[in-house]
């Protein structure tokens, strides 16, 4: 019956995060479609809104024991996963990111109590490209997406890499990220005046910083701009920029840079500049890129993983090739001396992340999936 509410168990990490980001929105996107919702992770992902209702969180505890130097979380959260299944009867576990998650909903299944029981799992990107060239890591993973009943990724880029690294044994398929922007809290000017933009083209960059972001290479290519006193580039960062600071002092990027940890809403920062910027040399899709095109930004980006698919060159976004600073410089010169044609772009990346990118779109892709899941025998 394609109708009936669904009971769907969602694995997936709380911080910040692409994957923990998209699976926070697509629970609650189910659940205001009526289909019941349990998340499982180590702690409340930043995104989740648990008074919603029909969501429901279950925090999976990790014991530390004097014995092991290595504290386990796939058991902790297998065992959630199957007493869960069996007391709500889940329909589906969706593991987002193969590692842990894919290879505990493995688990799960087989201890549950009930056969009905489908896993989905979708896999965000360094699960594929990192791990899985990992030998510590490949087997495991190659192994849990054999045993899952269904296989996404979020970009055509991402289903190569996969099938050229995996035997996954079954078609992979892609289902696109989307997102839905939260409405601003604050206003473009008051953030402006907050931030001390003044009057200048103004970049944004928002990541974790991980390693594979490359801050090095957005730092560079900021430093090699002609028009710098001109420029200013916001940092939202998803976690310490502490490491980075030197580096900011050696380029002498003081007065252009400007950083904040956790700025929330990001939708209000966002508003507030002119232009994304993304250096990562690896980037199965790139959630940020999106979220600024839905607000009507677009960005300026190396030609890595699903980057080009998310948006179209020269119309909706600008690409260089991966570590050319230089071709970054003179893009971002060329966008600080005529803003009109940063707007112009913005206006055609909004147009581009509604048009394909919504919520509306995508969560039926992903119901249609799980309901294959579970017709199969
Ligand atoms: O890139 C990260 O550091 C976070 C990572 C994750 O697993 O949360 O993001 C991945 O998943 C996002 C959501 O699908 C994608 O938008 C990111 O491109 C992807 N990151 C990489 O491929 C490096």
């Amino acid at each position: 019956d394609s109708n009936k509410p669904l009971k769907i168990g969602i694995a997936c990490y709380p911080l910040v995060g692409g994957s923990g980001i998209l699976a926070s929105a697509l629970g609650m996107e189910l659940a205001a479609r009526g289909h019941e919702v349990h998340f499982f992770s180590y702690a409340k992902p930043v995104r989740l809104d648990t008074s919603l209702p029909r969501i429901h969180f279950h925090p999976v505890a990790v014991s530390k024991y004097k014995l092991f130097e290595y504290a386990d979380y796939t058991l902790p959260l297998a065992v959630k996963l199957a007493e869960v299944a069996d007391q709500a009867h889940l329909d589906i576990i969706h593991a987002h990111y193969a590692v842990p998650h894919a290879t505990a909903a493995y688990i799960a299944k087989r201890m549950a109590k009930q056969d009905r029981l489908r896993i989905v799992t979708t896999l965000h990107g360094t699960d594929t490209t990192l791990l899985g060239r990992d030998p510590n890591y490949r087997r495991a993973i190659e192994y849990s997406l054999q045993h899952s009943d269904r296989v996404t990724t979020v970009s055509d880029s991402l289903r190569r890499d996969t099938e050229e690294i995996f035997d996954v044994g079954k078609p992979v398929e892609v289902i696109h990220n989307f997102y839905t922007p939260g409405r601003p809290t604050s206003t473009r000017e008051t953030m402006r005046k907050d931030l001390g933009l003044g009057d200048c083209f103004t970049l944004f960059h928002a990541s974790n910083l991980r390693s594979v972001k490359r801050i090095d290479l957005l730092l560079q290519s900021v430093a090699r701009c002609k028009l710098r006193e001109n420029l200013k580039l916001v940092i939202l960062a998803g976690n310490s920029f502490e490491a980075f600071e030197g580096q900011v002092k050696d380029l002498g990027l003081e007065e252009t840079v400007i950083v904040r940890e956790n700025g929330y809403p990001i939708e209000d920062y966002i508003e507030a500049c002119d232009f994304g910027i993304y250096t990562s040399e690896t980037e199965s899709f790139c959630l940020s890129i999106l979220e600024g095109m839905f607000l009507g930004k677009a960005a300026l980006a190396f030609r890595v993983g699903g980057i080009p698919e998310v948006m179209e060159e020269n119309l909706s976004g600008l690409l260089c090739d991966f570590g050319d600073c230089d071709a970054m410089a003179s893009a971002i010169d060329a966008l600080a001396a005529g803003p009109e044609r940063a707007r112009e772009m913005g206006a055609e990346a909004k147009k581009r992340a509604l048009g394909r990118f919504t919520a509306d779109r995508i969560v039926p892709l992903y119901l249609e999936c799980y309901r294959q899941a579970l017709a199969d025998s």
